[in-house]
Formats: structure tokens, C-alpha cells, sequence
């Protein structure tokens, strides 16, 4: 556009993406990997609701372990992990990575002014409750949010300088169960019968990723 007049060359221009988690983890992933890779400069934020919602809420690349998607009906809903997103921005070493949730609102605003300042590819990762896609009531959003954080489930962190730092840490942690069981998309996992073996799977996971923390 400046090359060919349509804006003045000294314009400010803020680029941003908004897109949600089927593109950002799969549709689009290829090409955001090289806009990281030759350092240009926009604010990518991610909305999350773990699904391709807008089609019928099919799985995607963030859908966790265990979730009833459209395309993951069975007894142990999804057989996939969610995919480490902000992980694969922290490999492309770009100006700024943060995880936020709207539950907490200070901590999304002092990270998207903090995105704001910089210059380069800048990454917010939001996890956004959805209760067409996780099946609750609209009303339990902030709750829902709340509990993803509190179980330790939506670790809230930022990527500096080459260094993760978690800007909140649950303690002591729920069990993820609060946070599953507020959701119809786990439902099958208590009901007819506790699927203690899916249930395990995902404390271990979310145990590991905050004990590995812990250690180091
Ligand atoms: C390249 C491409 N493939 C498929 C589609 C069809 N499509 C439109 S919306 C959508 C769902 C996108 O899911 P997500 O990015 O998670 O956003 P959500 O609807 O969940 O907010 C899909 C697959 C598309 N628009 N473009
Ligand atoms: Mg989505």
C-alpha cells in the first residue's frame, strides 16, 4: 500500500490478527510460522474454544484429551492432546507470547498493553469458554474461566526475552474435575460410569506440566 501511494509512508500502521484456534493451530498454522520466521510486525491473538466452532464445533488441534467434539463422539471423547501453541510461537523466538483468559481481566490487559508496546510478531493465546461448543450455561463463563486457571488446566504465562514467566500460580491446585465437570462436553467421562482411566490421564497431565515448573 505504500508502494503505491495508498498510504503515506510515515502511516502508523497496527497490524492485527483475531482468529480462532482451528486456524491458528492447523488452517493457518503454516503460514503464520513464516510471517514469525521473517519477523513482521503484528499482533496475532487466538481465541480458543478448542474447536472449529463455527462449522459445529468439530475437533481441532487445541480440542484436550478426552472432550466430545462433533468428530470425537465416542466413550472417550477426543484421543488427541491439545497442541502447544504458544510453545510452537516460543520456538519461532518472537517478540512477545502471552497466555489470557477473560476471567482475568487485569492480567489480559497488562499483557495486551504489553503486546501493544513492542514491534515484531507478538502472540496472545486467549482460552475462550464457549458454551454452544463446551455445552453450560452462558451465565457459568466467568466461573468456567475461573476453574480452567485454578485446576491449572490454562497455565497463564508470557514468553520475554528468550524466558516463560507464569504470572499466576494455582495453590493449591484444584482437581481438574471442577473444571471438567462444569462442561457437557466431558459428561461422558462421569456418567454412566467415573472413566477413572481418562479422568487420570488428564490430572497426570496437567500434574506433570506444573511439577516439571516446580523443579526447575
Ligand atoms: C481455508 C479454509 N478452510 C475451511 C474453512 C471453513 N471454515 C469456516 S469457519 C471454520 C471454523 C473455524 O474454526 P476456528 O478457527 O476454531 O474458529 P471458531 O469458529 O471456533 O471461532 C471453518 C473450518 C475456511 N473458511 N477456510
Ligand atoms: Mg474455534
Amino acid at each position: 500500500m505504500k508502494q503505491d501511494g495508498r498510504i503515506v509512508a510515515d502511516e502508523d500502521l497496527d497490524v492485527v490478527v483475531l482468529t480462532g484456534d482451528g486456524s491458528a493451530n492447523g488452517i493457518g498454522l503454516s503460514a503464520t510460522s513464516g510471517a514469525i520466521e521473517r519477523g513482521l510486525d503484528f499482533l496475532y491473538i487466538c481465541y480458543d474454544n478448542e474447536g472449529y466452532g463455527n462449522t459445529g464445533q468439530q475437533a481441532s488441534g487445541a480440542t484436550p484429551h478426552g472432550a466430545r467434539t462433533a468428530t470425537t463422539t465416542g466413550a472417550e471423547g477426543s484421543p488427541g492432546e491439545k497442541k502447544d501453541l504458544f510453545g510452537i510461537w516460543g520456538a519461532h523466538r518472537p517478540a512477545y507470547a502471552a497466555t489470557v483468559i477473560g476471567s482475568e481481566p487485569l492480567d489480559l490487559a497488562r499483557k495486551v498493553e504489553k503486546a501493544a508496546t513492542l514491534r515484531g510478531p507478538r502472540f496472545i493465546h486467549a482460552l475462550a469458554p464457549c458454551p454452544t461448543g463446551w455445552d453450560y450455561d452462558p451465565k457459568d463463563t466467568v466461573e468456567v474461566g475461573k476453574l480452567a486457571v485454578k485446576t491449572g488446566v490454562w497455565p497463564l504465562k508470557e514468553y520475554v526475552d528468550g524466558e516463560i514467566l507464569h504470572t499466576r500460580r494455582p495453590h493449591p491446585r484444584a482437581p481438574v474435575e471442577e473444571y471438567l465437570k462444569t462442561q457437557g462436553r466431558f459428561t461422558h467421562l462421569f456418567e454412566p460410569e467415573r472413566n477413572e482411566q481418562v479422568l487420570d490421564d488428564i490430572q497426570r497431565r496437567v500434574d506433570a506440566y506444573w511439577q516439571e515448573l516446580e523443579s526447575t
